[in-house]
């Protein structure tokens, strides 16, 4: 072999050396720039166990960021007893997507550190998809209900012929859902049967949450303990007015109630916030019962069914249109006493078109609210909360003024 061929040969080896050692570098380098340890820090790595930075870093993220340092963070799930509670959906499967949003207010600002049950009640069977994509939302144990039909349907002492005279009469005058017959259905079901469900036979406190509702604020607290071992028998955020033309005879229909049945008024009730002349009148205020916290067994005793069954003899959920909030409401003020009705203050909530947002800055900062303290109701004309508070014999709250 002639040298250059030899100087030719020793010069491609080491060529081809170089180029494996160049490559080797490179893959290795990119395939791998931060051990799985290093990855963590740059990360914050796994939510329930921080890894600890070094403490110059901290110093320096600390100096940097806001707000949380890393021992502030609370665990995954809150330790501590739980109440027998569940969360109470009443839905179609046509609100499968408004009601997902409801879903990931309460578990994102509640739930996912409590868990606790949520039972889903329809008067139709619910299809697989609304199960399949709330299932994966609610971090308890989800169950799916049918409405038994004598609960979702026109009781045999009701004139078919009256009520459809009055829808048509109601949808001429353009009073809300005043010509829909499932609303009704919904009405009287809330007012008088959802506690009666199989489903929700083993809980003692209920959450009510309806499709497309907003929390702005953590609820860093149990609240169905709250009510527990505060003994509160119903809680509420917002209270109005209620629209007339919808409830005419609904207090007189009450005032029979209480001459009949006088053993079931408590003693140390709020009828001032439910009448302006002592029981004379209705003033048409009323909790808004899409969001409820409140106690099944109140809902269950002697008083309430009387009651529930009294007005539905008299037909008003179908020849008018009663709502189950002022249902609810009048009977929350008059068979408690009123410390028994609790006002939910810290939990900001929204319900097309009301907001309650926490009066106080210190609540707000509190529970790292998101609403704007100008969009809360509870000061204004149409709110019925500055009424409970005088009721109560409660100074309204500093910062009330500016949002009235
Ligand atoms: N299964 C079922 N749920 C209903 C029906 N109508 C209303 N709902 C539920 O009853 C609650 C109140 O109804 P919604 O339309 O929100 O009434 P609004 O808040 O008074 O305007 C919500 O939880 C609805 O999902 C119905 O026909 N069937
Ligand atoms: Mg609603």
């Amino acid at each position: 072999m002639p040298a250059t061929a030899n100087i030719r040969t020793i010069r491609f080896i080491l060529l081809a050396f170089f180029s494996i050692a160049v490559c080797y570098k490179i893959f290795t380098s990119s395939a791998a720039p931060y051990t799985p340890a290093e990855l963590n820090n740059v990360s914050g790595g796994d939510k329930a166990a921080p890894p600890a930075l070094p403490k110059t870093e901290l110093g320096n993220v600390n100096s940097q960021t806001t707000p949380n340092d890393q021992q502030k963070l609370r665990p995954a799930v809150a330790p501590g007893k739980r109440a027998n509670a569940t969360f109470i959906t009443l839905a179609r499967n046509s609100d499968t997507w408004e009601l997902a949003k409801s879903i990931r207010h309460i578990e994102d600002r509640f739930n996912h550190k409590y868990n606790y049950d949520w039972v889903f009640l329809n008067d139709q069977p619910f299809d697989d998809q609304f199960k399949k994509v709330i299932t994966r939302l609610v971090s308890g144990t989800t169950k799916f209900g049918l409405i038994p039909k004598e609960h979702w349907s026109f009781p045999e002492w009701i004139d078919q012929d009256k009520a459809a005279a009055v829808r048509e009469d109601m949808r001429q005058r353009k009073i809300i859902y005043g010509d829909s017959v499932s609303y009704r259905h919904m009405c009287r079901f809330e007012s008088g049967f959802f506690f009666e469900h199989e489903l929700l036979q083993q809980y003692e406190y209920y959450w009510r949450v309806e499709p497309d509702i907003k929390l702005f604020c953590d609820v860093d607290y149990d609240p169905f303990l709250y009510m527990q071992e505060n003994k509160k028998k119903y809680g509420f955020t917002l209270s109005l007015y209620e629209y007339k033309d919808t409830i005419p005879t609904l207090w007189q229909t009450v005032r029979k109630f209480m001459a009949e049945f006088p053993q079931h008024i408590a003693e140390g009730n709020n009828m001032q916030f439910i009448s302006n002349d002592e029981g004379h009148t209705y003033n048409l205020c009323h909790f808004w019962s899409n969001f409820e916290i409140g106690s099944l067994s109140f809902l269950r005793s002697q008083a309430y069914r009387d009651y529930f069954k009294y007005l539905d003899k008299a037909g008003g959920f179908f020849y008018e249109r009663w709502g189950d909030a002022p249902v609810h409401s009048i009977a929350a003020a008059l068979f408690l006493k009123k410390e028994e009705v609790h006002f939910f203050d810290n939990i900001a909530y929204w319900h097309v078109p009301f907001t309650h947002c926490p009066t106080r800055e210190e609540d707000r900062e509190k529970y790292k609210c998101m609403c704007n303290p100008k969009d809360n109701f509870d000061w204004k004309g149409y709110s019925c909360t500055a009424r409970f508070f005088e009721s109560m014999g409660w100074p309204k709250p500093a910062g009330y003024e500016y949002q009235m």
